[in-house]
């Protein structure tokens, strides 16, 4: 199959560009380097190094036998897009050239207003260029499973059947996204089912969880081929950061309580599960959507394996909740379906617990580049608005933490050392985390 990736530097795109690869596709993709530059802004750096991607691409030559061909530029440009796929024909595309950050975009208007306008505006010319040029091509989007937010109600896969007064209707599942970069994905899922509608287009949207790890198959010798792994507030999502936070002997932060329940999935899962979409397409005019994610998870509950897997390899770190930068449920009632990739044939390459213990293995050569950041690892970006960096939380109430109600697949649910201790006050703000500065 000729696959073109929109966004193949990211996190995700330059795993699966090789994964795709070794399964004998041809692989092109086009980026405009934007990730490199956020993380950047955000005064940090990948925990892995990574090259820069013409090495990339030499890397991925030796490797593959075969050229990943590669355009640099900006999708926001229709003329880009539209040459593109004149040029390069393909029969599926993946849309990750989107801005993947929730906090990124709550940071003030401009970050808002950036990552609304380049998702749906990459999402538009991507939709239109399908239209105009491969009409028979497969988009495959990157959604998020925070499309849904934390509903009070099982989550269906994109679509549920509701009865009212009498009548009878499939129709799309509430989204109650909870960032306006999950709203951009809202907005590109509503305009996805819409041109597959009025134009018989057709499209897999994947409504992913929270993704984690390094390695794409085994551990990677070739640093040409390395993925990026961020641990920054913006970029780093909370199992890549606990990891991070693990080697160089950082408290693990779970925000507030810690109660927060959402689905995880590692890279290697995530590569699969794209790959199973990309080579079982839906029909002309259909509009698909999976959950994909291997378990669900409370936060506090993944810091205590990170603790685990860390102890094993001789690291001793604690798990200190923080002030909750973010505007969110800490706990609440999460159950989710992600019975359609299952179906295709979506089997989990290995447990969480070893993914983990492989990636804190993958990290621990590179502790000194993060201790070289490790200020990021305080969240400054606050939901409410402001900039200020959040503070250690020293004792929590044992009754602002409900006992978790029932999490679908959540085991081994384990005590916080919080907890255990003597309980006075509801809510004490340690120390200072860091300078604090108003906006
Ligand atoms: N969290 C902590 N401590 C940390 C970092 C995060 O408790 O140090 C908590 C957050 O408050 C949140 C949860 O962990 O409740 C997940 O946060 P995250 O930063 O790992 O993930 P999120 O912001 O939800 O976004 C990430 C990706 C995004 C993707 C999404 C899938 O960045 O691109 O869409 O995961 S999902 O969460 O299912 O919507």
């Amino acid at each position: 199959m000729r696959i073109f990736i929109a966004g193949v530097d990211g996190y995700l795109g330059w795993s699966l560009a090789q994964h795709l690869a070794k399964r004998g596709h041809t692989v092109a993709g086009a980026d405009v380097l934007f990730r490199r530059k956020w993380v950047e802004e955000m005064g940090s750096h990948s925990a892995i190094p990574i090259c820069s991607i013409e090495e990339r691409l030499q890397g991925f030559r030796a490797r593959y036998g075969t050229e990943l061909q590669f355009w640099q530029g900006d999708l926001r440009d229709y003329d880009f897009v539209q040459s593109i796929l004149k040029e390069f024909a393909p029969d599926a595309i993946v849309h990750f050239a989107e801005c993947p950050s929730a906090p990124y975009s709550m940071m003030d208007v401009q970050h808002a207003v950036f990552v609304q306008t380049n998702n749906i505006t990459t999402t538009f010319n991507l939709l239109y260029g399908i239209r105009d040029v491969c009409p028979q091509a497969h988009l495959v989007k990157l959604g998020t499973m925070g499309e849904y937010g934390t509903p009070e109600v099982a989550i269906p896969e994109g679509f549920f059947e509701l009865k009212f007064r009498g009548r009878r209707a499939r129709l799309p599942f509430p989204r109650l996204a909870g960032s306006w970069y999950h709203w951009s994905k809202v907005h590109g899922s509503n305009n996805i089912m819409f041109a597959c509608k009025i134009w018989g287009l057709r499209a897999s949207d994947i409504m992913q969880g929270v993704v984690f790890g390094t390695r794409i198959d085994g551990p990677e010798s070739d640093p040409r081929l390395a993925t990026r792994l961020d641990f920054d507030q913006a970029f780093g999502t909370v199992i890549n950061r606990f990891c991070c936070q693990s080697v160089i002997e950082h408290p693990l932060t779970p925000f507030g309580m810690g109660h927060q329940r959402r689905g995880f999935l590692p890279l290697r899962d995530s590569m699969q599960c794209l790959t199973l979409a990309l080579e079982h397409p839906p029909s002309q005019g259909e509009y698909r959507v999976f959950n994909q994610f291997q378990k669900l998870f409370h936060i506090t509950q993944l810091a205590f394996k990170v603790q685990k897997a860390a102890a094993k390899l001789g690291i001793r770190v604690g798990v200190q909740h923080l002030e909750n930068p973010r505007c969110e449920s800490e706990d609440h009632f999460y159950r989710a379906d992600h019975r359609h990739l299952f179906n295709l044939g979506y089997r989990p390459a290995c447990q969480i617990d070893d993914e983990i213990g492989f990636m804190l293995k993958d990290i621990m050569p590179h502790r000194d580049r993060i201790s070289e950041k490790q200020n990021v690892l305080i969240p400054d970006i606050r939901w409410d608005g402001r900039k200020s960096k959040v503070h250690f939380i020293q004792k929590i109430s044992r009754a602002l933490i409900p006992v978790p109600q029932s999490v679908a697949c959540v085991q081994n649910t384990e005590p916080s050392p919080l907890l255990a201790q003597p309980v006075t006050a509801a809510v004490a703000i340690a120390s200072s985390a860091g300078e604090t500065s108003a906006h």
